[in-house]
């Protein structure tokens, strides 16, 4: 398709509450969408940036600019085909993989409502609904914590995971353990510890944890080797994993026994699903992370989830876990299972509210074909 136009939107929206992990509290959550204007349709994409650098070195400042100077002008007036086409027009941008996978998806959006095609049938999804878990920030208390996790418990989440930080590890996940001994429950550290210090971590391994993600630095894969031989609990990698090269790397080095998928992260859900592939054919569990996204990124986390491999629940709550207001006119519930239905409209399955996407947009920047 002949690309006309691109638009981006710095939004910051209030969350519900606070999200709190090692690396800082989010109170609004900013990324940036990203609509491409093409033969009359509209596709539309979110690139999963924050405004601090602490879970990826982009931001929202370095995805702009980057959007705006190098991956827009590679694709203004082109003819794009399909994601492999895309992904080979931005190769030579090294990085940036949050900004790429925004593009990517409005693509597919695109792409999809082009062809009458769900994201789920043009990336092989075979489930109609996919069984989801809640990601729990760090609370005020270990006994805050046991209330919050007793509330999500309550409105249906399956699966809780909580995050730990060194001093917030061990009493805030026996205190869960001890409340409730049987509910699937994992920990997520987001690289607060060294191979040293993570000895703290020890009792974790006699809770009974689905895994325990990304204990240590994301370009650390060999620490994470030695530390998986040290615990029983499967490590999961969610920051280390960034490319299918590292996927395999971390595979064979077994530096993890589970991998956390993120489109964004890997730059764009083609990368995820070769992840994916990969993963299945070793018959290694994956399951689909979160980065807190509006509508339109939960719409391409949920099709992305209904592919086979991803047998474990993914951080994919419903709207009202996150936002009391969102940007697509859809909103996504819970249903009994802990689970969630994935669109099955053409492309993302979700329709952008304009008035909303207005009142939390911070910057708008429409480019256009020269
Ligand atoms: O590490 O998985 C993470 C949110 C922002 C950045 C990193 C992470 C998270 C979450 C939330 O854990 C998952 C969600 O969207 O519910
Ligand atoms: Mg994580």
């Amino acid at each position: 398709m002949k690309l006309d136009s691109i638009t981006l939107h710095h939004l910051s929206m209030p969350l519900v509450a606070p999200f709190e992990t090692s690396f800082g509290r989010t109170t609004d959550r900013a990324c940036i969408l990203v609509s491409i204007q093409s033969e009359g349709l509209t596709g539309w994409g979110e690139c999963v940036v924050d405004r601090d650098p602490g879970y990826s070195y982009e931001t929202t400042g370095t995805a702009w600019h980057i959007l705006k100077d190098f991956i827009a002008p590679n694709l203004l007036g082109q003819y794009v085909t399909d994601a492999i086409d895309f992904q080979s027009r931005v190769e030579r941008i090294r990085g940036h993989n949050l900004a790429k996978a925004g593009v990517e998806m409005a693509l597919w959006d695109l792409f999809g409502k082009r062809l009458g095609k769900s994201l789920r049938e043009m990336l092989g999804g075979l489930r109609a609904r996919v069984e989801v878990g809640v990601s729990v920030g760090l609370q005020t208390s270990p006994e805050v914590l046991v209330e919050r996790v007793e509330e999500y418990l309550a409105a249906g989440y399956g699966r809780i995971k909580i995050k730990i930080k060194p001093g917030r590890d061990v009493g805030d996940t026996e205190a869960v353990r001890r409340a409730f001994p049987y509910i699937p429950l994992q920990v997520d550290a987001n690289s607060a510890y060294t191979l040293e210090t993570c000895q703290v971590l020890r009792p974790l391994d006699r809770m009974k944890l689905l895994l325990i993600e990304q204990p240590l630095n994301e370009d650390d894969l060999w620490n994470h080797s030695r530390l998986q031989k040290q615990f029983h609990t499967p490590i999961c990698l969610d920051e280390s994993i960034v490319s299918l090269l590292h996927a395999r790397s971390a595979l064979e080095m077994e530096a993890c026994k589970i991998i956390n998928i993120k489109p964004g992260r890997v730059g764009g859900l083609s990368q995820a699903v070769a992840i994916h592939d990969l993963c299945r054919a070793q018959g290694v569990p994956v399951w689909c992370g979160g980065m807190l996204e509006t509508g339109v990124g939960r719409a391409s986390n949920l099709a992305l989830a209904s592919l086979p491999g991803f047998s474990l629940p993914g951080d994919i709550s419903a709207s009202d876990r996150y936002y009391t207001e969102d940007i697509t006119h859809e909103r996504f519930k819970l249903d009994p299972g802990s689970t969630i239905d994935v669109p099955s409209g053409p492309g993302l399955g979700v329709t952008v509210d304009a008035v909303a996407l207005k009142k939390f947009s911070l910057a708008e920047l429409r480019l256009r074909a020269k």
